[in-house]
């Protein structure tokens, strides 16, 4: 709350519908989203246009937006609370971020980190849309004044991007955009690979062992975490840089059952792997049941789903529009 308009503060935050979302998506941002959404004015969004920097079937992406808009609201993100919507429904993200690439430089740019992952992923098609991918993700978040934006760590350096990018425009015209603050949580903020712990939890892992779908059946939940790779110690402690397997399978835990890291580690003592795992597919599979089976009610009724859609996107397109306009009069564009 803004201590001298006595106006709620605003957060802003999305999610690419490149495939169904994890529990890495989940852990990470999702469930902070849902907490955080009726102490803010909250707007979150399906980033379609960021899914197509790397090439996507058409079909596929189109259906994809639908399933990621029902699983935020399965996640349990109150459409009567905050405004959902679909990026590309509201054009005054892409046309801010126009400007925003006008003034970013193409050195700071360079140094994206997820950019170098991604583009070493798909090198047999880098596109320029890749690069300038978190250009959009800070015009998304520029546009509505967001003061605040939960992510997870690995974006990080995006939000750091955006902060410059706002100061630079505020410096260059004059005082515009907040300039945001990032939300990461503690724990949660980096979910690691089932089969590779060093490596963070993907939606778009090749191995799906790897992964926790949040609309995995309980069975798949459970062969997943029995399959998960540990290490060749045989007790259950937290040690993140020497056993990754481990600690990845205690934050599920701790997350989803709510005892801490050394309750954990005393619960299982004298406890091997194969209790633990046991243990943690059923915390896990408490947690996901409720949500996929409120998805696949919430799937199945898209009138509903598109109507909300329409809604949220009237209501977002309507403040973008706002910020637009000031921000094309501050540019030097005519106005008609
Ligand atoms: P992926 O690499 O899984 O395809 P992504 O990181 O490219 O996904 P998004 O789906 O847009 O992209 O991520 C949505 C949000 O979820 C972001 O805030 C991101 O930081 C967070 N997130 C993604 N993966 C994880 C993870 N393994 N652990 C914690 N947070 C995550
Ligand atoms: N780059 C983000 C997705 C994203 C986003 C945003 C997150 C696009 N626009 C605005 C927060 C705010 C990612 O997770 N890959």
């Amino acid at each position: 709350m803004n201590k001298i308009t006595g106006q709620k503060k605003t957060i802003l935050s999305g999610m690419q519908p490149t495939n169904n979302l994890t529990i890495g998506q989940y852990f990470g941002a999702l469930k902070n989203w849902v907490e955080l959404q009726h102490d803010y004015d909250s707007l979150f969004c399906v980033v379609d246009q960021h899914a197509i920097t790397v090439r996507q079937e058409p079909a596929n992406l189109r259906r994809r937006s639908l399933d990621v808009a029902a699983m935020y609201m399965a996640a349990g993100i109150d459409p009567t609370v905050s405004t959902l919507f679909i990026q590309s429904h509201v054009p005054e993200h892409a046309q801010l971020a126009w400007i925003l690439n006008c003034l970013a430089s193409f050195g700071e740019v360079s140094r994206m980190t997820q950019f170098k992952d991604k583009s070493a992923q798909h090198a047999d098609n880098v596109t320029v849309g890749l690069f300038t991918y978190p250009i959009l993700m800070a015009a998304d978040i520029l546009v509505y004044n967001a003061d605040l934006v939960p992510v997870g760590e690995d974006q990080r350096q995006h939000l750091e991007l955006t902060r410059n990018l706002a100061e630079r425009f505020n410096f260059h015209y004059s005082p515009t955009f907040t300039v945001p603050e990032p939300f990461i949580p503690k724990v949660g903020s980096k979910i690691m690979s089932l089969q590779e712990p060093e490596k963070k939890m993907s939606k778009s892992d090749a191995n799906e062992k790897s992964t926790v779908f949040l609309t995995d059946t309980d069975a798949e939940i459970r062969n997943k975490i029995k399959r998960a790779v540990t290490d060749s110690g045989t007790d259950i402690v937290f040690d993140a840089a020497k056993r990754p397997g481990v600690a990845n399978l205690m934050t599920i835990h701790h997350i989803c059952t709510g005892r801490s890291l050394a309750e954990i580690e005393s619960d299982f003592t004298g406890l091997g792997y194969g209790d633990f795992k046991e243990a943690v597919g059923e915390s896990l599979v408490a947690l996901v049941r409720p949500v996929r089976e409120r998805y696949d009610a919430l799937r199945a009724d898209e009138d509903g789903l598109m109507n909300t859609l329409r809604v949220g996107a009237e209501h977002a397109r309507e403040r973008a529009r706002n910020t637009l306009r000031k921000v094309y009069k501050k540019t030097g564009f005519v106005e008609l």
